[in-house]
Parts: structure tokens; sequence; C-alpha cells
């Protein structure tokens, strides 16, 4: 046991509680060895407060404790308790139910008022004697918990790790009180140009929720693959699914997997978000079933990366039929309130014939209890105010369905998409929207990036990362890391409190975490990577 004598904790724990310091919300660019961690926490919280003294020290003896009763916060505490592992003794910390006092050397969780209303604010108190997280809600808890996480050594986040002598597992002392700029706080995959098999996507969940990113877009159609099974259109995943990009075996989530998936997602506090692209993008549905196309002739599948080609027959019945179908079907699924039909990039379609689709589309999503988003070709329709537009062109603004009181998230090409090289060096990547790098990604206010939307009609920020030249897990990695790590902070924190040239030096505390969780991470020369 590596505990400090009681009368070292006593005197710390008197120091720690009573040293009046001023809140510090920007870490200074100091060598990030010498301070303490609470420097180092992405996305930057509200309010941190490093204090002088010991920290804690997690030991075979700590227990989480948690309340009876909130079962979304005994989940947390095992989490907790499953996240420091193995690292301070050959079994994880003992996850205690009670409602009974707390025990000194206990890692607390609790649910009660805090000094910021709202469902995902938290406040963390580390002392030499315990740790408090405290929150109004679970998905608090679950914050305050990654917060905490990334106080204790990187090491503990390497699956082999083993309790050794001289490696104390250690949180430094101080406190957070924190609360999010927006509630939409997102990443897209499209596993419909490459498939991406379930546990790739729930370790992509596990890595985003790190950094307290909440919602997960799935682009489950496109021209190149259709990757949910559709009961009542069993082609759809086994023909339209069966190819990719290059013409590779391509895949699908059966109902079960994708049912498994959102629940998984669910618990660590992501909604997914499901999209299926029409119009256009509509090649996997148009060679799956000959009746969806005008002409009655299914198409043949397509492995390429043109856009713009596919349209569904939106003067035929059966049409609307078919998409009613995919949407119930779908949202029966999904628990979270949104369906995503994307809506861009339709070239074979007159204005008209687009604003007529689009606005049955929006009926149909609404009668299946969801609210419709779409990517911002949607924005001269006229929408219902529960839609909400997901703005991507960089020339354009979605000014005009925000007058009309839509509410929009802003994944602006050359700032949030992942799938643009960081610059001319990267191996994959597109660069139409230009390069973005690490910088460019952290160093924008999605409240000024388009004329005409303002914060207030912002739902947050989501980054998307569209899968042409992406083929497996590890190219994800290369092209998420670090910038969503960065796109996390912009959807987090407080505008006035953000700076790259601050950050840059926390996300290089960073590198030591990233590599230990085994993410193939781009080492950016911009960044000063820790060892
Ligand atoms: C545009 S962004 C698209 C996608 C492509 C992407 C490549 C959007 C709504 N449509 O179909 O994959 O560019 O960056």
């Amino acid at each position: 046991m590596i505990r400090p004598p009681i009368a070292v904790v006593a005197a710390s724990f008197i120091l720690a509680s009573c040293a009046k310091q001023p809140p510090v919300t920007r870490p200074p660019q100091v060598p990030a060895m010498d301070v303490s961690s609470f420097h180092h926490v992405i996305p930057l919280p509200t309010v941190v407060e490093p204090r002088d003294g010991m920290g804690f020290t997690i030991t075979a003896d700590t227990v989480v404790v948690v309340a009876p009763g909130d079962e979304r916060s005994q989940w947390t505490a095992k989490y907790l308790a499953d996240v420091i592992g193995l690292a301070a003794a050959p079994r994880p910390p003992r996850v205690e139910v009670t409602g009974a006092s707390i025990p000194p050397g206990a890692i607390s969780l609790e649910l009660g008022a805090t000094s910021t209303a709202g469902a995902e604010a938290y406040e963390l108190t580390v002392t030499a004697e315990r740790v408090t997280i405290r929150a109004n809600q679970p998905a608090g808890l679950f914050y305050g918990v990654q917060s905490f996480r990334q106080l204790l050594p990187p090491f503990i986040e390497h699956q082999a790790v083993r309790p050794q002598k001289g490696r104390p597992v250690v949180a430094a002392a101080g406190r957070v009180a924190d609360h999010p700029r927006f509630g939409w706080r997102g990443a897209m995959l499209d596993v419909s140009r490459h498939f991406l098999p379930v546990d790739d996507v729930k370790r992509f969940v596990d890595l985003m929720s790190i950094y307290k990113l909440n919602r997960l877009h799935l682009h489950l159609a496109d021209d190149q693959g259709w990757r949910i099974e559709i009961k009542s259109w069993p082609n759809l995943a086994t023909h339209g699914g069966a190819t990719q990009v290059g013409g590779g075996p391509g895949g699908f989530y059966t109902q079960e997997q994708y049912a498994d998936l959102v629940k998984y997602a669910a618990d660590r506090f992501v909604t997914i978000v499901p999209e299926i692209d029409m119009p256009g993008h509509t090649n996997a549905a148009l060679a799956s079933y000959a009746e969806l196309n005008c002409d009655g002739v299914a198409r043949e599948p397509y492995t390429g990366v043109e856009v713009g080609f596919s349209a569904l027959c939106v003067d035929k019945a059966i049409t609307y039929t078919f998409i009613d179908d995919v949407v119930r079907e779908i949202a029966a699924l999904t628990p979270g309130p949104w369906f995503h039909i994307g809506g861009d990039e339709v070239k074979t379609l007159t204005p008209d014939q687009y604003l007529r689709f689009i606005e049955r589309v929006q009926t149909i999503v609404q009668s299946n209890g969801k609210q419709m988003i779409g990517w911002d070709e949607i924005s001269p329709v006229q929408l219902l105010p529960t839609s909400v537009v997901q703005h991507w062109r960089v020339k354009t603004t979605p000014a005009e369905a925000v007058v009309k009181g839509a509410r929009v998230i802003m994944s602006i090409a050359n700032k949030a998409y992942l799938d643009m090289k960081y610059d001319t060096a990267t191996a994959i990547g597109l660069s139409w929207a230009g390069y973005v790098d690490v910088n460019t990604a952290y160093d924008w206010d999605p409240a000024t990036v388009a004329a005409g939307v303002p914060e207030s009609a912002l739902l947050g920020v989501e980054a998307p990362l569209w899968s042409e030249t992406v083929a497996t897990l590890a190219d994800v990695e290369f092209l998420a890391f670090p910038r969503l790590v960065g796109i996390a902070e912009v959807g987090w924190s407080r505008a006035e409190s953000r700076d790259w040239n601050t950050f840059k030096v926390r996300l290089g505390a960073h590198g030591p975490r990233l590599t230990a969780l085994g993410v193939n991470f781009h080492r950016s020369p911009m960044v000063p990577w820790q060892r």
C-alpha cells in the first residue's frame, strides 16, 4: 500500500482546502511535466483550480462509491473502476453501492445540485483524502469521470498495465467546475464508402467519449454501399451492402448489431444519429431494387468515388413506400430523436422536384416520431421548426433556414472535415476544401464562420469523416486524431477561453495517453508531443 502517513494526508488536506487561489482557466505555456495535470484537461473546463499539496493516490484499498437507485450512475462507477483497471492493484477498484457516508480513500460519485445547471455539468474535487464527482444528472457524472481520468497517469490506459512499485497512480489535487458550451458535439463516420465493423465503431465511441463528444452520426447509405439490414427490403443490405469503394467486400450491420451499437454508445452518453442519404447518393438502393428506378432497370453496383449521378425516382409512389419502411425500421431501433435524410449533392433533379421531395420526406420522418436533419442544401425547403440543417459548404450559408427558425449543426468543410488532408504530405484524405491542419481544425468559432448563423441558432458542432480514401480503423484514427480532440474543445469550451498556443501544449501532454490507448494518431510537427 502506498498511501501516505495520516499526518501527511491531513496536513496536505488542510493546505489544499485553505490555499486560496484564483481560478486558472488557461494553462501556462511551460514544460508540461512541471505543472499539475489539471492544466492538461481537454476539453478545457469552465473553471480549473489546481491546488498545491498531495494528490489522491489510488491503491488496492480504493473504492468507487455510488448511491443506490440510479442505474446509469452505477454503470459509470463501474466504468471508472474498469478505466483504472489493474494499474494500482491486482484487480480493479471495488464499486460500493451505498447510501451511507463516504469512507476516506474513496472516489465518490454523487448526484445532486451543482453550481451550474444542466444535464452535462459536473464538479470534480480531488484532495489527498478523497475524490468527489458531483453532477445534476448521470451524463455529468460520466464527464466528471473523464476529467478525473485525465488527471491519472497515461500508463493506466494501457490494457496490459500491471501494478508496479515506484509507479504510483496519483491524481493531482484541485477542483474543476464545468459545463459545455454546446449540446451537440459530434463526429460522423461514413461507413458506406468503406465499411467499418461494429467493434471498430465501438472503439471509436470509446475514444470520442474520453473527450466528451456526445453524438455519433453514421452515414449508413450512399452510392457505394447500404450498411443496415432493412427487413422489409432485404436486398438493400445483402446486395446493396456487398461492395465498397475499390470493390472490396463491403458489409452491413444486422438490426441486432445496430441495436447493440446504439446501446453501447448510449451507455457512454453518445447518441447515434442514423443517416440514409436521399434522393441522391442512392445507387446502392437503385442497384438492389429495379422498381426504385424510373426506368424499372436496376443499376450496377458502384465502386468509384464520383458524386451526384444517382437519384431516387421522385415521382413514383413506391419511392415513398420504400422511404417510409426504411425510416420506420431504423427509427424503431434508434432511441435518439433524430433521423438524417442527407439531401446533399443532387444533380439530376429540378429544384422543384428536389424541394417537393424533401418536404414529403420531412413529413415521413415526422410521422415516424423523429426530427429531420439534412445537409445544408435543404435550407430553401419549408422546414418544420424541429428540423435541423447541417452546414458543410464553405461558400454558402444556411441563413434563410435560420430566419425560418431552423437550428444548425456546424460542420463547415474547411475547418471540421476530418477527411481533408492535414497538409501536402498526408498520404490519405482529400483536399477539395483545402488542407485542414491541427491548428485549423481548432482555431475557429462555430458562431462566426457562417453569415446569419449566430450562436443562438447553433445546436453545436460536428466533424464528418468521409471515407472515399479511408479503408481501415487505422486510417480513421490517423485522420480523426488529434483533430477530433480539437473539435471536442471547440464544442465544449467557451470561445474566449480557447487559444491555440495553450491548446497545443495540453494536446502534446495527451500524446502518451493516446499512445497508451493504441491510437494511430498523426504526430503533427506543430504539436509539442510529450514522450
Ligand atoms: C461532399 S459533405 C459530400 C460527400 C463526400 C465528401 C468528401 C457532403 C454532404 N457530401 O458525399 O464524401 O464531400 O469530402
